[in-house]
């Protein structure tokens, strides 16, 4: 190490030749700020692990070691203009991009104060909107579909820029509260371990990154671990550089990531190829991992020393330090008084941050929901428009439920420019010209419900997307997150559990763990159910129950054409999260249609619809129970005089308590009947909440008619005797009735 004890502006004036030299394009100063952010990044996580261990914040989770690669990415890399999907060991890159140390350690002692989450989130979970720094969750590799999307959100908005300002409507929807921005050359940074790059998720990224040839940056930073895994069995041939290297339309980089001047290097031609619209870029970053995985793992257990002290002689920040002094940038007494000020801006920021106020347990279920927009209030609450009577006087034949499903996605995207619909086979024709040449008629999804809309909207809005339904829920909730409406498609519920991370994890927490500072209000349809007769265990489930069990997603699940239009035009224009099932037997049937409602036709969620009035017993189902439900009880009311008062639920989080509540509460008997499984199901919940709150109203036990406790099978025989069919319906009420 050098000794020289110049002053260093003195050093600097003497030396004018250097004065002006380049480094790879940065500037003298912009070394000496960019080994302040390194040495600040690893000095943190020091004052983190101490407070850890004297107990004063409750996680730990260092960047060190990668610090030279995120002070190059924050170099090559605008706040504010570019958008971030970082990872937990991107203290470097935050602060390079301005998150201040006070930020960090607000973070690690859960103040309320704290800017990325209030408390909610662990310390190196970065979220700060206003840097462009997107809600970051602890599920390896969940936030690079994402970024992925956010890539194709502001690629939307150049495109169709039309769509980005908030229209001066009479009715507020979700556009009210998405400010919208985009750069017609900004790049989207996403980061991930080595280990993550194992992820399925990182694939399909990569994937539709290439195809699309989207401008975002993977910057995968190699420390050689995943905890304990080394690189060379997580990853075939040890090298994630070498398994990538044939996605076509990608710039790649392989580059000593400890080393700040390379790394910028390599990262400023990176960005340069994504800002020219060529494509995604790739930098693999060989970095070091000093300390151990978290505070709550030992390396030693499975390091030898010789390996960490070979680690330790590549030390980004020692060697940059070395690097300044050798190049005459600072002296000893620059890095000393650097460093001097660096330790009294973290102490007063640790003093001020241990003083920060926690959030106020009250607080827990704010933003569990949007606080701008009650998809269960009045305001969604409209009319159908009379239907037109044909000239010749006949009643206009009732719509389907596919039908107004069509209908209802068409009026919308006209109505609004940032609907996107994309998802399995749900273009028109995906190869435009044999459209355009009339040499074919177009699909529209394999039950045809978007069939038309590529034709009259453009592949820019009806799109099919790659096979890959993890991809289709996260690269939508990167777009939401950018102000657009995907309303996606799940092609049957059967396959939804690949997505099942992202809708459960990313989607319905967002706005939760961002505390407000992110949201992501996507639409996922999804064709559910049996009652199909050959359908059997993969086309036939359903399953509703393990979602409404999430925080944060609405879930809808209409029985007729008209609530299915109400219902869809709601979860389109609210700003939550959706979850919209359509029964696959309903999307024909005869039972429900409707005439047209309007363009305008919306009903609240968790209004519950009484389809038959009754004095002696309440049933409460949704979905193609209702049908079969309301023929049990029409013939029950025919041979027993039993009157049965059918409750459609419609919308099943939020659910209409008010209107099961003051059923019961006259009929004193109830039984919930549903198409899912019986046990721990939707019923389970109904049951409960009646025992405990109407205890004193009931004659009866609550009764449960649902399917067996097996999966649909395909035999017809099979399929009739596990689901719940009208003749269980009618011996389940009769036996109550008569009870
Ligand atoms: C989906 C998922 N599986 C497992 C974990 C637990 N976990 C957290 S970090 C980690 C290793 C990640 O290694 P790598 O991607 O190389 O990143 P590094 O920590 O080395 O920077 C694991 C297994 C997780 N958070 N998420
Ligand atoms: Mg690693």
């Amino acid at each position: 190490m050098a000794t020289t004890k110049t002053d260093p502006k003195l050093a600097l004036a003497a030396n004018g030749a250097k004065k002006s030299k380049l480094y790879e394009g940065l500037t003298r100063e912009q070394l000496i700020q960019a080994y302040r952010v390194m040495y600040t990044s690893r000095r943190v996580d020091d004052r983190e692990i101490l407070l850890k261990r004297q107990q004063k914040i409750y996680f730990q989770m260092s960047g060190a070691g990668h610090e030279g690669i995120g002070v190059a990415a924050g170099l090559a890399l605008k706040p504010g203009y570019d958008w971030f999907y970082p990872y937990y060991r991107d203290r470097a890159l935050c602060l390079a991009l301005g998150v201040k140390p006070y930020d960090m350690f607000l973070q690690g002692v859960g103040a309320a104060s704290d800017p990325s989450s209030g408390g909610r989130q662990m310390p190196s979970h970065w979220s700060y909107p206003s840097l462009h720094i997107v809600t970051q969750s602890s599920p390896t590799g969940s936030q690079i579909l994402q970024a992925v999307g956010c890539a194709e959100g502001g690629r939307y908005f150049s495109r169709h820029p039309k769509a980005a300002p908030v229209p001066s409507s009479t009715f507020v929807d979700y556009r009210q509260f998405k400010n919208v921005t985009f750069q017609g050359d900004e790049v989207t940074y996403v980061s991930l371990g080595d280990g993550t790059s194992s992820e399925g998720e990182f694939w399909e990224a990569m994937n539709a990154a290439a195809l699309e040839k989207l401008p975002v940056v993977f910057c995968v930073q190699d420390n050689g671990y995943a905890i304990s895994v080394p690189v060379e069995v997580q990853t075939a041939g040890g090298s994630i550089s070498r398994l990538v290297s044939g996605f076509p339309n990608f710039h790649f980089e392989e580059v000593d990531g400890t080393d700040p001047v390379a790394s910028y290097a390599a990262f400023d031609r990176a960005v340069r190829h994504c800002r020219e619209g060529n494509g995604p870029a790739f930098v693999h970053a060989h970095v070091i991992r000093p300390y151990s995985h978290s505070l709550s793992d030992d390396e030693r257990l499975y390091r030898p020393d010789a390996e960490r002290e070979r680690d330790a002689q590549r030390d980004p920040v020692t060697r940059t330090q070395m690097f300044l002094l050798r190049e005459g940038i600072l002296d000893e007494k620059g890095i000393n008084q650097l460093e001097k000020e660096v330790e009294a801006e973290l102490q007063a920021a640790v003093d001020l941050a241990l003083e920060a106020l926690p959030p106020a347990p009250e607080s827990i279920t704010k933003f569990v929901y949007s606080p701008d927009i009650d998809p269960a209030s009045s305001m969604f609450d409209t009319q159908p428009v009379a239907p037109e009577v044909p000239a010749d006087g006949k009643k206009p034949a009732g719509k389907t439920m596919a039908d107004l499903i069509t209908t209802t996605l068409r009026d919308e995207m006209r109505r609004d420019d940032r609907i996107i619909i994309f998802g399995e086979d749900v273009a028109d024709c995906s190869r435009e010209e044999y459209l355009k040449r009339k040499l074919v008629k177009g699909k529209g999804g394999v039950f045809k419900l978007t069939f038309g809309l590529q034709n009259e909207f453009g592949p820019d809005r009806v799109f099919n997307a790659p096979l890959a339904e993890a991809a289709i829920v996260g690269r939508a909730t990167g777009m939401a997150t950018r102000g657009l409406k995907p309303v996606v498609e799940i092609q049957f519920f059967d396959y939804i559990w690949p997505a099942m991370m992202q809708i459960r994890d990313e989607l319905s927490v967002i706005r939760w763990r961002s505390n407000n500072g992110f949201s992501c209000p996507v639409v996922i349809r999804v064709a559910i159910g049996g009652y199909l007769t050959g359908g059997a265990i993969y086309h036939s489930q359903c399953g509703e129950s393990v979602f409404t069990h999430i925080p944060g997603l609405r879930v809808v699940f209409p029985s007729n054409s008209q609530d299915a239009a109400g219902l869809l035009r709601t979860a389109i224009r609210c700003d939550d999260p959706v979850l919209f099932l359509e029964h696959k037997r309903l999307y024909r049937e005869s039972f429900g249609r409707a005439a047209y409602p309007g363009p305008d036709y919306m009903i609240p969620f968790g209004k519950a619809k009484i389809v038959h009035p009754g004095t002696d017993l309440t049933v409460i189902t949704y979905g193609a129970v209702v049908p079969r439900a309301l023929q049990a009880a029409q013939k029950l009311e025919r041979e027993q005089g039993v009157k049965v008062e059918l409750i459609d639920l419609r919308c099943l989080n939020p659910f209409d308590w008010d209107t099961i509540a003051t059923s019961v509460a006259k009929t004193n008997r109830a039984l919930v009947a549903y198409e899912d499984t019986l046990s721990w199901g939707y019923g389970a919940e109904i049951a409960a909440r009646l025992a405990d709150q109407l205890f004193d109203k009931l004659d009866a036990p609550v009764r449960r008619v649902a399917a067996k406790d097996v999966f649909v099978a395909y035999q017809p025989i099979l399929e009739d005797a596990i689901l719940p069919q009208p003749n269980d319906l009618f011996l389940a009420m009769k036996e109550l009735a008569e009870y």
